[in-house]
């Protein structure tokens, strides 16, 4: 599938879903987790809780990818996935892979016309940016059929985008 590059604060773009880059809790954090939490306001929180109450009481673990409503934000929905935490002695590229894999089957069967994701793990977790480049490309590469007309990585600094453009524009 085609993925459209961007730079930018991915809170504010106006797409059917943003990714949130989560943790196990689903119930916020730092980086863009509490951008995106700020910026829902509290009833994505109270729909976090309540998830976790329901379907998933031990959390949402590494790889996988949950939906919920975005409430204040432009995006009208936010799929949280959670990402592997570096470890440069275990290969995890199969969890990170899923992460974006996984988002993509939620945002189809929830038939999602615009998916923007950011470079997840790479901040707190420590992942590598053109290790998180190369896993993503991949999946895009991979993905079959999409009803996904727009597909964007959303990169928080003009660094990071040049990283995920060398590896994207790259054959
Ligand atoms: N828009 C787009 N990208 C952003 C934004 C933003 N507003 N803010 C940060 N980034 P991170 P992780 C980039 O740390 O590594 C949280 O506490 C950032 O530059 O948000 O998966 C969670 O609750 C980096 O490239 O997520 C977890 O505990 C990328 O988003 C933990 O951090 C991911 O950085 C998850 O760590």
């Amino acid at each position: 599938m085609k993925v459209k590059l961007v730079k930018g604060d991915i809170t504010k773009l106006r797409v059917d879903a943003i990714v949130n880059a989560a943790n196990s809790t689903l119930l916020g954090g730092g980086g863009v987790d509490g951008a995106i939490h700020s910026a829902a306001g509290p009833q994505l929180l109270e729909e976090c809780r309540r998830i976790r109450a329901t379907q998933l009481p031990g959390g949402l673990p590494a790889g996988d990818a949950v939906i919920t409503n975005g409430y204040r934000l432009p995006a009208a929905y936010v799929i949280h996935t959670v990402g592997p935490v570096y470890n440069p002695n275990r290969d995890q590229s199969d969890v990170l892979a899923s992460c974006f894999k996984k988002s993509l089957d939620v945002a189809e069967a929830n038939r999602l016309r615009s998916i923007a994701f950011p470079a997840v793990s790479t901040g707190v977790y420590g992942y590598p940016k053109e290790e998180c480049a190369g896993i993503a490309r991949k999946v895009f590469d991979d993905y079959p059929y999409s009803s996904l007309a727009e597909v964007m990585m959303c990169l928080y600094s003009e660094a990071d985008l040049d990283v995920f453009r060398r590896i994207f524009e790259s054959r």
